[in-house]
């Protein structure tokens, strides 16, 4: 009703028609303004089509168009055909030879028949053996620089002019292919980098260290966290016998085990976690000289995680939430990103550290060897279709391009046999030959047959040949070779001297930890060895505990009915390093980017100011959701038509978002206080130290579902001071200053 008019203070509200693709938005500004407004609307509107442009160009990379020429669209072709090309006339009714009622025995001679249902009973591959389930986006990489040249020739890694595209899965390790996202396990975070030079598989996880030291270890550490046999439960959990079994008896894993069970085991997102190579590799240089090398990415947004009661709760509201989040980013067009970075140790630094930099349970701290970012990576788009992109892509640790190479750390050189094996049983021989793992550049060997072939290959296979063809390439043209390894040794089954000692780094992964992971970790150790009831399992573990510290290991262990320590078992040093806390990550200005925030409303409400704070966040990049009585129509104040709730307060948990919003309006915050179900949501996203704001009205109905003294509120209904307590950001009154959604880009509170 005041579109259009400036009121008494020279404020004018009008539309603006969508300055991005979220809809009308509402504008509230001063009359003097509105030709500079409009002006800046006008070069933001050119400036953000000529970037959807190059955007779009992103997009489109050489391995996008690759697959193109395997879509096939149902829009296209509308007319129903069997597979080898006949046209159906009928889908639904099986042929039969009928009697005077038209029914009888259905014939095996219907082919078409016979088409569909067996092509049905196939439809299934075996699942990962392990990291079944997951999610996966295109995107592109690019280096700053050429600033690893020193250590590497490989262009992937060395020419800025590239763009590399890259597929990236995302997964959990334990659970079946329909389990839930949200479950307490490390993440998968493959890559797959589709250079010039051949396609390079970067299998890493969330998580920087591994459980085992040897890959020989695999299927004993994977069959002790899976289901167990006797009756294949649990399903994506470790909290169990067999895991906590297994693990208290192979002390190599302390360390691994503290990252799972500290708030890293729980991501809010995937595009809010650190991947990591975890292996050691190596570089390789023009000179041909080599060095050690670890791989780390870090994303833009910081890294967070959900809380144990959130995980919990979303397991069973919204099994699909992490797969559900990267598709609502990219549909947004807010692309996650992440640095790309490198920790590099030269040869003849080797053996200078108290720990073996070829075991997968230790990190490389960063006060000792720096991360240095080369380039950065982008996802930008959702696969076309789930099975042939997601399912079907397939990665090894083998697959390497010339200027990288493995080194001798023991669970890479057998990672590099088991991928390829693996592929065998899923996929069969040829998996190389489908759309998203065949590489962009040429593919020609002597390789030939096996099952499902795709390649017609002309002329002769084998080498050498009279026709001088599929011929070796000279390193100095690109063919891969190996590095000069001086090698001499003992043929044994041995572990190296410094991989006996397991506890060091557990110790300084805890104590680089804030007092808040330190708690959410303990709280996990016991919640995991509360579902452990074979009383060896949970007193072995507690006695290990206190290898690593011993106020953990009392703590856990007094709550479990474990072996609660009188001294310490091992000394610790408080030694700590850097970015092993989460905290150390959190951007150094909140982005509230793809934040997903829950606007509380009932019966009168106030629009005006809704739209407002919902324009404001939609210009950050959040999303924002009407949460109503129904999912129909909510009226505003004095009657007026308010706005379609895009879910009843039964439909979606405050559990979906990271922030709440409750606005002004008499009757709505009266209506919010009658309600049970209103109230629930406040508190609980209170008890997850979610951001709350209200103004007006909504402070009273804040005031009366959380009800704790230690809560600060601005009441007053003429204040517009902003008031923030405990996450919860009150002010009396709205005004078009942006305090309150400033206050509300804290996602989280303390
Ligand atoms: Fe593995 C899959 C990561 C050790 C054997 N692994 C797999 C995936 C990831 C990892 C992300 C899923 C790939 C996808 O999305 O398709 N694995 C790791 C990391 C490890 C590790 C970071 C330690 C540094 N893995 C490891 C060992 C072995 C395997 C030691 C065997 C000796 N991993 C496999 C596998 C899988 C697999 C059985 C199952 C599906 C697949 O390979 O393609 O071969």
């Amino acid at each position: 009703d005041k579109l259009g008019i400036p009121d008494d203070r020279g404020y004018i509200t009008f539309i603006d028609p969508g300055r991005d693709n979220m809809g009308i938005t509402f504008k509230h500004i001063k009359y003097e303004n509105l030709f500079i407004y409009l002006f800046s609307s006008f070069l933001v509107f050119v400036m953000s089509n000529v970037i959807g442009s190059l955007i779009s160009a992103a997009t489109d990379t050489k391995k996008v168009r690759d697959l193109q020429s395997n879509i096939i669209s149902t829009s296209n072709a509308s007319e129903i055909t069997t597979d080898h090309g006949v046209k159906i006339s009928d889908t639904d009714t099986w042929l039969k030879v009928t009697n005077s009622q038209g029914t009888g025995p259905s014939l095996l001679e219907d082919q078409i028949a016979r088409e569909k249902i067996h092509r049905f009973d196939h439809e299934r591959i075996p699942e990962r053996v392990v990291h079944a389930r997951g999610a996966g986006a295109h995107g592109y990489f690019k280096v700053f620089d050429d600033s690893a040249k020193k250590y590497t020739f490989a262009p992937v890694l060395t020419d800025p002019s590239r763009t590399t595209p890259i597929f990236i899965r995302f997964s959990t390790v334990q659970g079946s292919r329909g389990s839930a996202d949200t479950v307490r396990d490390v993440r998968g975070f493959a890559m797959k980098f589709y250079t010039e030079e051949g396609n390079w598989d970067l299998v890493g996880n969330d998580i920087p260290v591994f459980f085992i030291q040897d890959a020989i270890k695999f299927p004993d550490i994977i069959h002790a966290v899976k289901p167990e046999p006797k009756n294949e439960i649990p399903q994506g959990q470790s909290a169990h016998n067999n895991f906590w079994d297994f693990v208290s008896l192979q002390p190599e894993s302390a360390h691994m085990v503290m990252w799972v069970m500290s708030d890293r085991g729980i991501p809010r997102s995937y595009r809010m976690m650190q991947g990591f190579g975890v292996n050691t590799y190596t570089l390789i240089n023009e000179e041909g000289k080599r060095v050690f090398v670890k791989f780390h990415m870090t994303p833009e947004l910081g890294v967070w995680s959900l809380m144990w009661d959130e995980a919990l709760k979303i397991g069973g509201q919204d099994p699909d939430f992490h797969r559900r989040d990267l598709q609502e980013a990219i549909d947004n067009g807010v692309y996650p990103k992440w640095a790309f970075g490198i920790q590099v140790i030269e040869e003849q630094d080797e053996h200078k550290f108290d720990f073996d930099i070829l075991d997968a349970t230790k990190i490389w701290p960063e006060n000792l060897v720096p991360v240095q970012p080369i380039g950065e990576f982008v996802l930008n788009r959702m696969v076309d279709e789930y099975f042939p992109e997601v399912e079907q892509v397939a990665f090894c640790t083998s697959h390497v391009v010339p200027g990288i190479g493995f080194s001798d750390d023991p669970l890479l050189q057998g990672r590099n046999f088991s991928y390829f094996d693996t592929q065998i049983t899923r996929l069969g021989i040829n998996w190389e030959q489908l759309p998203i793992n065949r590489p962009i550049c040429p593919v020609m060997n002597h390789h030939r047959d096996g099952k499902m072939q795709h390649r017609i290959t002309t002329g002769l296979n084998y080498w050498p040949n009279r026709d001088g063809v599929g011929h070796p390439v000279h390193p100095s043209n690109g063919g891969f070779k190996e590095y000069a390894q001086r090698m001499e040794g003992i043929k044994q089954r041995a572990r190296g001297k410094k991989f006996q000692e397991h506890y060091n780094q557990a110790q300084l992964f805890y104590n680089s930890l804030s007092q808040i992971e330190k708690n959410h970790l303990a709280s996990a150790i016991t919640f995991e060895l509360s579902h452990c009831d074979d009383h060896r399992v949970y007193e072995a573990y507690t006695k290990l505990l206190n290898n690593v510290d011993f106020d953990l290991a009392k703590r856990v262990a007094t709550s479990v009915n474990g072996v609660v320590p009188d001294k310490p078992a091992k000394n610790n040093n408080d030694q700590t390093a850097p970015h092993l806390s989460q905290l150390d990550f959190a951007p150094k200005t909140p982005i509230i980017a793809t934040r997903r925030i829950a606007i509380l409303v009932a019966e009168g409400f106030n629009l005006t100011e809704v739209l407002a704070v919902r324009a404001a966040l939609a210009a950050a990049k959040a999303t924002t959701w009407i949460i109503g009585p129904r999912r129909a129509s909510v009226q505003s104040s004095g009657g007026g038509k308010g706005l379609v709730a895009d879910y009843h307060y039964e439909g979606q948990r405050s559990t979906a978002f990271d922030a709440i919003y409750i606005p002004s309006g008499a009757e709505h915050a009266k209506s919010l206080m009658a309600n049970g179900r209103a109230i629930h949501w406040v508190r609980e996203a209170f008890g997850h130290c979610k951001a709350i704001g209200a103004i007006g009205e909504g402070v009273n109905f804040l005031d009366a579902a959380i009800n704790l003294p230690e809560v600060q509120y601005n009441r007053s209904a003429d204040s517009d001071e902003v008031v923030s307590s405990y996450g919860v950001v009150t002010v009396g009154k709205y005004s078009p200053s942006s305090a309150v959604t400033d206050a509300l880009t804290i996602t989280r509170g303390p």
